[in-house]
């Protein structure tokens, strides 16, 4: 039997094999984790490389993504669907090794990683779910969810300031399923951290409430394994094991240097490692004993066969929760879902008085209470101002985790990644609410959620200067705009109850992607028509007609609708055929097909006015060269918002002024 400095050298060089013959990647910090993978991965890892989507498997986060190699190394030795081609073709174009990690579930890949941080708050999420799962469906004697987070972080992820939001909320909730390794090298890619990191991780972490395992020697594989014992045995926190690592070992000048971070290692240090090592096979080959050692799946398919039969033995003893958790897992709504919906649009017609779509938003809340259970709300401290808690809704605290709602703190970057990894984890589809303009600070995880294409929604209400007094740090101006420009992100700004019961259900309905709902916070007339929910439906429909072809196209979204609306009727009524369009969502507009695009925005008419308050960026695509963009491009104010909106122009006068503008 190979030994596990053996079993951890066949990392080491597949690392820096890979990464030389891409000729770009990072060899230094899979060469340094490489005992820790081997120790956690053919030791402790709960997993089955041949179902990696095994409901009931450990987690395992790359927080560090850059160190991608030790993953696919990991990948490929244990048993998963990774081949030596793929590693041979690490970080080139059209294989499944990209440069960082790609959430991948055929091949294993949990969760995208490389933005530094954000892995170990996914990591939290996951655990999170973990938490939250086992205590919705555990029965005595019947744990069907039990299952530990693994992370990885190295120097760059407790730097970054996500690290202090997800280990702050981690430590609070005690979310002792979730395991830490730190590698700590010393190095990062400006060189010695001493000179800008000289934090006392350790002391930090207990002053998050983690149990800490400190000064571990990260390259002695028992001394991994018995720190993982320890961390496994505290059920109260979460834990962290700093390992202490040398960045490149075992190459004899690079190692322990900036250098090992990201550079190939060029052949002759390259040469000198495989010497060091006694590695005597060419470059992607490993030696059959090393290959054997490394199998996992004979034994993955144990572990999930006695999970197997746990689960069969639930499902006799609880057949209509075994139903209800194999229905989250897989993501699919409830069977009384379109009743919901129709329920949900019935409510919403039903509100005749002047509303925020905010309060709206709550509306459509309570209308849905428990029916869609795998909702798991939460806000970044502005609970009341987010109207995102429903009367009913039960709080997770450290003590009782089964409930659907969570007091995130003043975390929005933190929040944001933490429902990444519980989107991820599968079985809750997560939302959470803050104002819209501080989508800023959790910008890079809504850009994750997208990227992975993940069911997560976000609440963001206070969408402009009719906040009000609040003033311009508060009155988001850009963020419609910058928020449109992200691939597959749906942003809805609805005008109402009933777009904003749409923009709900679509965004619960969204299997492949994040929404965020942008509301406002003062009132706003009701204005559409039960009729029109499947029309809302499609991003943008006409909402107030001319008779006949119209001359002049008006688009609002938002806020604006009511005031565009005014304008449109006083055209009418002096005898212009103007349309008004309400365009909650232009990405779901834009996925229509181009003859429903064309019924509603006919191209012949090119006089056009777009309404919203907000950068006028996007608008420019719907209103054309011979088109008007009415918006604001300029920081707000604090005031009142109705003189805001004066301010700034966004009056039904205006709107009407620039109708007759345009048809001259
Ligand atoms: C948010 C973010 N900022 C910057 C980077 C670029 N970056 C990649 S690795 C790295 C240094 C990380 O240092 P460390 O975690 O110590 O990694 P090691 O040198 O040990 O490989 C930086 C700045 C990044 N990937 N993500």
């Amino acid at each position: 039997m190979p030994t596990r400095r053996e079993l951890a050298n066949v990392i080491r060089v597949l690392a820096m094999d890979a990464v030389q013959q891409a000729n770009s990647g990072h060899p230094g910090a899979p060469m340094g984790m490489a005992d820790m993978g081997e120790v956690l991965w053919r030791e402790f890892l709960k997993h089955n490389p041949a179902n990696p989507r095994w409901w009931d498997r450990d987690r395992f986060v790359l927080s560090n993504g850059h160190a991608s190699m030790l993953l696919y190394a990991l990948l490929h030795l244990t048993g998963y669907p990774v081949s030596m081609d793929e590693l041979r073709h690490f970080r080139q174009l059209g294989s499944r090794t990209a440069g960082h990690p790609e959430h991948d579930l055929a091949m294993g890949i949990e969760t995208t990683t490389g933005p530094l941080g954000q892995g170990l708050a996914n990591a939290v999420g996951f655990a999170l779910a973990e938490r939250v799962l086992a205590a919705q469906f555990n029965q005595p004697g019947l744990d069907i969810v039990d299952h530990h987070t693994w992370v990885f972080v190295g120097d760059g992820c407790l730097m970054e300031g996500i690290s202090h939001e997800a280990a702050s909320l981690a430590g609070t909730l005690g979310l002792s399923k979730l395991i830490c390794l730190y590698d700590d090298n010393g190095i990062s890619i400006d060189g010695k951290v001493a000179g800008w990191f000289a934090d006392d991780t350790p002391k930090r972490f207990e002053a998050y409430g983690w149990q800490v395992i400190r000064a571990v020697d990260g390259q002695d594989g028992d001394a991994v394994a018995a720190a993982i014992r320890a961390a496994q045995a505290d059920t109260a926190r979460p834990s962290l094991i700093c390992c202490r690592t040398v960045i490149g070992y075992p190459a004899p000048t690079r190692g322990g240097t900036a250098k090992a971070h990201g550079e190939p290692l060029g052949s002759e240090e390259i040469a000198a490692v495989r010497r060091l090592l006694g590695w005597t096979e060419p470059p992607f080959q490993v030696p059959a004993p090393l290959r054997e050692a490394w199998d996992c799946q004979a034994k993955g398919r144990a572990a999930e066969a006695r999970w197997q039969d746990l689960f069969g033995r639930y499902q006799a003893a609880h057949p209509g929760l075994a139903a209800e958790f194999l229905r989250r897992m897989q993501g699919e709504l409830p069977a009384s879902w379109l009743q919901q919906r129709a329920a949900l649009y019935t409510v919403a017609t039903g509100i005749s008085a002047p509303q925020a779509t905010r309060v709206s938003s709550q509306s459509a809340l309570e209308s849905l209470g428990d029916g869609v259970p795998e909702l798991l709300g939460g806000s970044a401290d502005l609970t009341g101002s987010n109207n995102t808690l429903r009367k009913g809704a039960r709080v997770i605290t450290p003590t009782d985790a089964a409930g659907s709602y969570l007091h995130y703190g003043v975390r929005e970057f933190g929040m944001s990644a933490i429902m990444n990894g519980l989107a991820l984890h599968g079985g809750l589809i997560p939302f959470g609410g803050t104002f819209l303009t501080f989508s800023d600070y959790a910008r890079n995880a809504v850009r994750m959620a997208a990227l992975m294409r993940q069911r997560v929604i976000h609440v963001y209400t206070h969408d402009s200067i009719g906040l009000g007094e609040d003033g311009p740090t508060h009155q988001p101006i850009e963020h419609l705009a910058s928020l449109r420009l992200m691939p597959h992100l749906h942003l809805w700004r609805p005008a109402d109850a009933l777009e904003t019961a749409v923009s709900w259900a679509q965004a619960i309905e969204r299997q492949d992607g994040p929404s965020a709902l942008v509301l406002t916070r003062q009132a706003l007339p009701q204005l559409a028509g039960a009729a029109q929910a499947p029309l809302i439906a499609r991003g943008g429909y006409v909402l107030l007609d001319c008779a006949g072809a119209p001359e002049c196209l008006v688009i609002a979204t938002g806020s604006e609708v009511s005031i565009a609306i005014e304008a449109v009727r006083s055209a009418q009524a002096q005898g212009r055929r103007v349309r008004l369009v309400s365009m909650p969502c232009t990405a779901v507009f834009e996925a229509q097909d181009a003859a429903w695009r064309e019924t509603v925005l006919p191209a012949a008419v090119t006089a056009r006015l777009s309404v919203e308050a907000g950068a006028t960026a996007s608008w420019w695509q719907y209103v054309g060269s011979k088109g008007r963009v009415l918006g604001i491009d300029e920081f707000g104010a604090s005031g009142k918002a109705p003189e805001l909106f004066k301010k700034f122009g966004l009056t039904a006068a205006n709107v009407l002024a620039l109708i007759l503008e345009l048809l001259g």
